[in-house]
């Protein structure tokens, strides 16, 4: 299945890192965007904003955030209500992304929207935050026609030598190059994205793009993969035809875009797999295990609010 992308778009970030992209998303896709956080600092005066209040609580958990992020369900329904495509862009990492993305991703549902959403997955060292992380990207796979996961922890452990500053920028900058090309490619409903850091051959980048993505998914459960080939016009064409065979080889169907308008002088591969499942992050939660008919409360994501109960409030 693959997803149509309807017009009017909003792009909408998530707390710091899902704002930051999602700013930087609306001017290659020329639409609208709002971000929504529970810190002011995510905020620019150009773009649409709505503040989560955890009022006087100044280090929510994640199901405080939550829960008052539902408590403003009307303001976002309203902003949401007026387009078609959401795209949604978070940090699962992050406090704010994991806790607002799946109640955003739950009013975008309710409401019939065409729901594309960008995740970023934590760094291993990032223990406290793997947990959660696994969680809300089952719920948000549940509620999206189709999302893209891109999984810091996978892109350090294929390039050790780099800082986090430049496995930040590689990241984004695949990211954004995927963003770009919604208006013209389709892509399937689980995708994960791969790629290699600068400077290095065509053939090396699609190696480490490799690499990383056998870090993430069984090879088995690669469905087909558009490879993004930045820096096109410097690359010989026989280059692009043997990745392309390559990796024609490797997945059952694969499609290569050459970007010629870029100017940058390094050549690299973005590599946008579809696959079946997502076996790294499923096991981030170990209850995953348990079938879903089983489960008891799966149904609607654990939030924290105070009903001003005369009970200790746990968290
Ligand atoms: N790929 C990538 N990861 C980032 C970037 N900025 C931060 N991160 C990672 O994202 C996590 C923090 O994300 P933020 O978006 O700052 O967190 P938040 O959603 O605002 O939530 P808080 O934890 O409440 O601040 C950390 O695990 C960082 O490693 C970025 O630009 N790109
Ligand atoms: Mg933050």
């Amino acid at each position: 299945m693959s997803v149509e992308l309807k017009e009017p778009v909003l792009v909408i970030g998530l707390g710091g890192a899902g704002s930051k992209l999602a700013k930087r998303a609306k001017k290659s896709l020329d639409s609208e965007c709002l971000t929504i956080s529970n810190d002011n600092n995510d905020f620019s005066a150009e773009n649409k904003s709505i503040h989560i209040s955890t009022k006087s609580i100044i280090n929510p958990s994640v199901q405080l955030i939550r829960g008052s992020t539902y408590q403003a369900e009307d303001e976002i329904k309203s902003e949401i209500a007026r387009y078609s495509t959401i795209i949604l862009i978070s940090n699962l990492a992050g406090k704010a992304g994991s806790a607002m993305a799946p109640a955003i991703s739950d009013m975008c549902k309710e409401l019939e929207k065409t729901l594309i959403s960008f995740a970023i997955m934590p760094f291993k060292f990032e223990k406290d935050r793997i947990f959660n992380s696994g969680i809300t990207l089952r719920r948000l796979r549940e509620k999206s026609e189709c999302t893209v996961v891109l999984d810091n922890d996978s892109l350090l452990e294929s390039n050790p030598d780099l800082n986090v500053k430049t496995c930040y920028e590689i990241g984004n900058s695949a990211m954004m190059h995927v963003i770009k090309s919604l208006k013209t490619t389709k892509i399937s409903e689980d995708n994960i994205l791969t790629t290699s850091k600068d400077s290095q051959k065509i053939e090396e980048s699609l190696r480490d793009s490799l690499k990383m993505l056998y870090g993430e998914t069984n090879p088995s459960a690669i469905k087909s993969a558009i490879l993004y080939v930045t820096g096109g016009s410097n690359i010989p064409i026989g280059v692009i035809n043997s990745i392309t065979n390559l990796t024609n080889g490797i997945v059952n169907e694969s499609n290569t875009q050459v970007d010629t308008t870029s100017t940058s002088e390094e050549s690299k591969v973005v590599m946008l797999s579809a696959v079946q499942g997502m076996r790294k992050f499923d096991s981030y939660d170990p209850l995953n295990v348990i079938p879903e008919e089983n489960q008891l409360d799966w149904s609607s994501p654990e939030c924290s609010i105070d009903y001003k109960l005369d009970l200790y409030q746990l968290e």
